[in-house]
């Protein structure tokens, strides 16, 4: 459809002189514009029901090349700038990444916008236009520091339109203003990303780092995406963002459905809107509250919600399920409060049980239980995670509504996290299989005719050397560190949390330049490749990278080591870091407590690019397990059940480990000897080995001599290139389930319905 525009025409046009005279800033200009008419020119589904996914959080990474991909222009695009002199990898360069997600939840969103596109489905995303978004990380002293990250530039792929609508806080009228962003599938038609802003956001509020006046709410009120729930000090803003979005979002959908015909008590038959965690559920209450003041009495407009929205939860965390204390809620949202007490009676009536209700005895509102009592459908994202949620955190519910739990496991959108970021590893696979992976990613089991073939087998290889060549030389360009693409490249990149379990890794390179410095050389040389982020007010989470970049600092510069092992923590790890890192990982560490991480994607992003995990039974782990089988996977650790066990005792001690294990010991004391309060400061470096010995409450210590083991048989098995060859073949092959197409097709089938 696209392939009749003159691309060359085009650009030379927008740009007003010839390509070879452009800036590399004017030809991002041009091509943005251009992609973006072309966006805007293609079909929409046109279809009476439409899905609205909702979500405080879409990390959509650069679009730039992506949108070229998927519109079938960039290879053209590609070799039009190379006649003229040009590089596209360079004019990528130019391109802001929008930081709109702390993580996984934000980054599923992205790709399922992609997907949902990709299948021709009704369905738009709304969320808030952050200006400021995630924050920046800088390394300082060996310490994180936070810093703004801008956005929003001149040429920006944001599109400001004149939808507006009125929000009300108490006694505060804000007017909600909608962009959009164009969601282009692959090979299909366009979707909208709606993102809703108010006019009067001052950026100039931000003062040292990221602190700014949290009272000020029309001024403060998108500046940032809340750096997750660990940040205390913003929860009540917090409440203004989610309120602010859903009560934009509520309002939108039930303009575009009126408008198709909609008579409001047949809303379900126009609309199916899904809640990403529980970010948005107050659109429950205020969805009620709209179709109420529309005419409908309180139990008709409770029906048609309930049948309207679908809850999918994306973690167990009890630390991060949302409780809002009602005197909050009656400060912000006081409107809400009546409807959100009338839905509590609702529940209490019918269970005598303090378990399901929503405001509890201590006044305080249950996001999760209006979600799973409104709503008609709750998903986890993975099998375990699913079973978890059936069976113990949300046994009581699953009780009552065994029809509503339902699992989806989550997937990736292959269109960036294979076409887009490794090219060479794409190109190869549709010459070997041909392209219909592309739209159907179960065809990559194919490969697996080659899985003795020494040619393919070898080629893959190259491949990934290819790209460890290029991320030396990005690591070299942008934090001055010299790596060598000969060594195993050992890659954990993932936000910084406790359960995920950064300081299981890092005390495995302690204990490994222990035993080199004793003369015990590894199987072969690793480079252990870090990259995560710690919420600003998470301590503990700070101290971890700490310690890692302080092991960077002295491993990297002890020459009786630095041959067999060294360090790299990657700044600022955001989407564009992982597209250079995962093409060229070897080793994927995907080491969570077993049950605490609900599913993982980066687990699926580095299986696809022909990395071999080395994990615990843990999320999506299992199912990448069960795919490629026990030859093709290290697991390791104690399993879920064993952990709940523990939890369910209160019996594991961390201190017994540390005074009964001589490795474990000597780990943990390196975290404070000389060497390192030469390079450190002591008082992270003392709390975090005390958190280790005292608490340790995501069990670091019982997992470590399993850890150890398997990952030595990992190393040692690299050493055999033919073989870890095929088991990297193996896992490209056996990646199609993990396709985020995959997951939408079960999405539509199972709850959503749409044409
Ligand atoms: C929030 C908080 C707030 C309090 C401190 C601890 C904590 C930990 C995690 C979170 C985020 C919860 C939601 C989330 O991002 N879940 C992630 O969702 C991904 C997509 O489903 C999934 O792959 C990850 O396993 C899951 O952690």
């Amino acid at each position: 459809m696209n392939k009749t525009v003159n691309l060359q025409e085009t650009l030379t046009g927008l740009l007003g002189k010839e390509i070879r005279q452009a800036s590399n800033e004017e030809i991002y200009g041009a091509l943005l514009t251009m992609v973006q008419t072309m966006a805007e020119g293609r079909e929409r589904a046109d279809a009476k029901k439409k899905l609205y996914y909702i979500s405080a959080e879409f990390l959509i990474g650069k679009l730039l090349s992506n949108n070229m991909i998927n519109l079938g222009i960039y290879q053209e695009v590609k070799e039009i700038l190379e006649e003229n002199g040009k590089n596209l990898a360079e004019i990528e360069e130019i391109e802001p990444e929008p930081s709109l997600g702390n993580g996984g939840l934000g980054r599923l969103a992205a790709c399922f916008l992609d997907s949902i596109a990709t299948l021709g489905l009704a369905g738009d995303g709304i969320g808030l236009n952050y200006h400021l978004g995630l924050f920046k990380q800088e390394f300082e002293n060996r310490l994180q520091k936070e810093t703004p990250n801008p956005w929003i530039t001149d040429k920006s792929w944001l599109k400001k339109t004149d939808v507006t609508y009125p929000v009300y806080f108490n006694g505060l009228k804000v007017r909600a203003r909608m962009y959009d962003i164009e969601v282009t599938g692959y090979d299909n038609q366009s979707n909208k990303l709606h993102l809703f802003d108010i006019d009067s956001v001052d950026e100039s509020l931000v003062g040292e780092g990221i602190a700014f006046n949290k009272e000020d709410i029309e001024k403060n009120l998108t500046l940032f995406l809340y750096p997750d729930d660990a940040d205390e000090s913003g929860r009540l803003l917090r409440i203004y963002q989610q309120y602010f979005m859903v009560s934009s979002g509520a309002q939108l959908i039930l303009d575009e459905c009126v408008a198709k015909g909609c008579n409001l008590y047949d809303l379900p038959d126009y609309a199916v809107i899904q809640i990403n965690d529980t970010h948005p559920t107050m659109v429950i209450p205020e969805l009620i509250r709209l179709l109420v003041r529309r005419g409908l009495d309180m139990d008709d407009a409770i029906d048609v919600v309930s049948r309207t929205c679908a809850y999918t939860n994306h973690t167990i965390l009890a630390e991060a399920l949302e409780k809002w204390p009602v005197h909050y809620l009656k400060k912000v949202v006081p409107q809400l409060v009546p409807i959100i007490e009338v839905l509590d009676d609702k529940v209490r009536r019918r269970f005598d049980d303090e378990r399901v209700a929503i405001i509890d005895r201590y006044d305080t509102v249950h996001m999760a239980h209006i979600d799973i009592h409104y709503g008609f459908s709750v998903n986890g994202v993975a099998a375990l995670h699913t079973e978890i949620l059936k069976n113990t955190e949300l046994h009581p519910f699953y009780q009552i509504y065994p029809e509503k739990f339902n699992n989806k496991t989550n997937g990736i959108t292959f269109r960036r996290w294979l076409l887009h970021c490794n090219p060479m590893l794409a190109g190869y696979i549709e010459s070997l299989i041909g392209n219909g992976f592309k739209k159907d990613a179960s065809e990559l089991s194919k490969l697996l005719a080659y899985k003795d073939d020494d040619a393919v087998l070898t080629k893959l290889m190259e491949i990934k050397h290819k790209n460890k060549e290029a991320l030396c030389a990005y690591l070299k360009d942008t934090q001055g560190l010299s790596i060598s693409p000969d060594t195993i490249f050992d890659i954990q990149v993932k936000r910084l949390h406790e359960y995920k379990r950064q300081q299981l890794n890092a005390l495995y390179i302690i204990d490994k330049y222990l035993e080199i410095k004793t003369g015990r050389i590894p199987a072969a040389p690793v480079t252990a490749i870090f990259g995560a982020k710690a919420a600003p007010a998470y301590t503990i989470a700070k101290d971890i990278i700490h310690l890692i970049l302080c092991l960077q600092e002295i491993i990297n510069n002890d020459p009786e080591v630095n041959n067999y092992l060294r360090v790299v923590m990657v700044e600022n790890y955001n989407v564009t870091k992982a597209e250079k890192l995962i093409p060229a990982c070897d080793i994927s560490e995907q080491i969570s407590l077993a049950s605490k991480e609900a599913s993982g994607t980066g687990n699926m992003k580095f299986m696809l690019n022909g990395a071999v995990t080395l994990g615990t039974e843990d999320g999506a782990n299992v199912e990448i397990h069960e795919a490629v089988g026990d030859d093709n996977i290290f697991v390791f650790g104690a399993s879920s059940e064993e952990v709940i066990r523990h939890y369910a005792k209160g019996d594991y001690v961390a201190r017994d480990y540390y005074e009964n294990n001589p490795a474990i010991h000597a780990a943990i004391d390196f975290i404070t000897g000389d060497a390192m309060l030469k390079v450190g400061q002591k008082e992270n470096l003392e709390r975090l080995k005390n958190e280790l010995i005292n608490k340790d409450w995501f069990m670091t210590l019982l997992d470590f001599d399993s850890y150890k083991e398997t990952k030595e048989r990992a190393l040692q098995a690299y050493t055999d290139e033919k073989e870890w060859a095929k088991k990297t073949l193996v896992n490209i092959a056996k990646a199609g389930f993990f396709s985020s197409d995959r997951t939408i097709e079960e999405y539509n089938r199972d709850i959503w319905h749409l044409a």
